[in-house]
C-alpha cells in the first residue's frame, strides 16, 4: 500500500473508547523498545507520527492510527519494561488481553521481536497466546541492520526455534533504518485485509 494519509484517531484505555467502525485492524505487539512505533512510521512513510523513543515505555495506551481510510494500526504498549509497577503491569495485561480477545475486526497481530536476541519469555508467551486464541500472527524480526547479513539466517533460526514458530505464519526480517522488509510487511498485511 502506498500511504498518503495517516492520522492518530484515539489513544484508548478501554473498549468504550475504541473507534466505532468496521475497518480492519492490525495490532502491533512486542517488548518495550523493540521498534513497534518505528515499524508503523516506516510503513506509512512518516518520521514520527507514532511517537518513538530510545527510552522504553513510550507508548502507554492503545493508539489507533487510521491509514488511507482503509485500516487501523493499533500501537500497543510494550511489555517487559522493568520499571513498571506490578499494579501497572496487571492493568496493562488486562487492557491488552481485552483488546486482543474481543475486538472483532482485529485481522492480525504483528508480533515484533528483536532479531539480535533470543526471544524473551514474554515474547514466547505473547506468540503462544496469539496461537491459542487463533489470532493470525505476522512475526517481524526488527533491527536487522544491527546484524551482518551473513548472520541473518542463524538469528532467524534461533528466533523461530524459541517461539516454536508455526511455518504457516509469516516471518519477516525488518529494519526501520534500511526499510528492509517494508514491502513484505505490507504484502502480509494486505493478505489479511481481504
Ligand atoms: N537500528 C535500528 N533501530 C531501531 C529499529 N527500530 C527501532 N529502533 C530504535 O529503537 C528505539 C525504540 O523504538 P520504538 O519504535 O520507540 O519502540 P517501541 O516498541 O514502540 O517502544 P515502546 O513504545 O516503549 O513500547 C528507538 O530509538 C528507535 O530508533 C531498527 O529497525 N533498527
Ligand atoms: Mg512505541
Amino acid at each position: 500500500m502506498n500511504v498518503h494519509s495517516a492520522e492518530i484517531v484515539i489513544s484508548a484505555v478501554s473498549p468504550a473508547q475504541y473507534p466505532y467502525t468496521q475497518l480492519p485492524e492490525i495490532a502491533l505487539a512486542g517488548r518495550s523498545n523493540v521498534g513497534k512505533s518505528s515499524f508503523i512510521n516506516t510503513l506509512i512513510n512518516r518520521k514520527n507520527l507514532a511517537r518513538t523513543s530510545s527510552k522504553p515505555g513510550k507508548t502507554q495506551t492503545l493508539n489507533f492510527y487510521l491509514i488511507e481510510d482503509a485500516l487501523h494500526f493499533v500501537d500497543v504498549p510494550g511489555y517487559g519494561y522493568a520499571k513498571v509497577s506490578k499494579t501497572e503491569r496487571a492493568k496493562w495485561g488486562e487492557m491488552i488481553e481485552t483488546y486482543l480477545t474481543s475486538r472483532e475486526q482485529l485481522r492480525a497481530v504483528i508480533s515484533l521481536v528483536d532479531l539480535r536476541h533470543k526471544p524473551t519469555e514474554e515474547d514466547i508467551q505473547m506468540y503462544q497466546f496469539l496461537k491459542y486464541y487463533e489470532i493470525p500472527v505476522i512475526v517481524v524480526a526488527t533491527k536487522a541492520d544491527k546484524i551482518p547479513r551473513g548472520k541473518w539466517n542463524k538469528h532467524e533460526s534461533i528466533v523461530k526455534k524459541a517461539l516454536d514458530f508455526d511455518k504457516n505464519d509469516d516471518f519477516i526480517l525488518f529494519s526501520s533504518e534500511t526499510k528492509l522488509g517494508k514491502e513484505a510487511a505490507w504484502a502480509a498485511i494486505e493478505k489479511r485485509m481481504i
